[in-house]
């Protein structure tokens, strides 16, 4: 099959570091893989919702129909249960940059003892048609909010997020490590097997 036969998929995200994740575990698929920045005039969509699914259907559905390509968008964040859930959806709202959330976090988690500290990534990814008809696929990644960042790969709260098990930050993982265990890598395999059947229909 010719480069111009393949169809294409938007990856509608001006998130860099999801946009990599993504475009990564994508690579093999028999799609032409887009982004934003091929629609320039694409318009900024407001994420109103109150959860991740929603967000991630509102973001999909919108630049299916603005663009007219199979979308998938993802809308993920972080969740620190002594905070009672938050930043959750305002994971990239709750400060102007990544190094100031992590300041606000860390300061906000201060005085949480070592066995409150329990947190997790969520990842909705949804893939749209421009005909509205739309899928959605959720994971997580728990670990602990560390009291001080550590490493320099990954994006976002990566530098703050424990694992435990593996006894390192997320972003002290090399691409393919995390991709491996992370809520975008284990949501993006589900999301793999319906573009799949999208891309070869019986
Ligand atoms: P788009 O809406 O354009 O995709 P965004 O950054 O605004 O970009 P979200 O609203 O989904 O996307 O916010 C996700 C935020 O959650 C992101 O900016 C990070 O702060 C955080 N986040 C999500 N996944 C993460 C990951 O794998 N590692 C670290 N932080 C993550």
């Amino acid at each position: 099959m010719g480069y111009q036969t393949l169809r294409k998929l938007l990856i509608a995200t001006r998130n860099h570091g999801k946009a990599r994740e993504i475009a990564t575990v994508l690579a093999d698929l028999p799609f032409q893989l887009v982004t934003l920045a091929d629609y320039p005039d694409a318009p900024e969509v407001e994420e109103t919702g109150a959860t991740f699914v929603e967000n991630a259907i509102a973001k999909a559905c919108a630049y299916a129909a603005c663009t007219g390509e199979l979308t998938l968008a993802d809308d993920s964040g972080l969740e620190v249960d002594a905070l009672d859930g938050a930043p959750g959806v305002f994971s990239s709202r709750f400060a102007p940059t990544d190094p100031e959330r992590i300041a606000k976090l860390l300061d906000l988690m201060r005085d949480v003892p070592d066995e409150l500290r329990t947190a997790r990534f969520r990842c909705a990814i949804a893939i749209a048609l421009p005909d509205g008809r739309v899928q959605v696929c959720e994971d997580s990644l728990e670990g602990l909010i560390a009291r001080e960042p550590k490493g320099t790969n990954g994006f976002g709260y990566d530098p703050i997020m424990y694992l435990p098990d593996l006894g390192k930050h997320v972003a002290e993982l090399e691409p393919e490590e995390k991709n491996a265990i992370s809520h975008r890598g284990k949501a993006l395999i589900k999301a793999k097997q319906l573009l799949i059947a999208l891309s070869f229909p019986p």
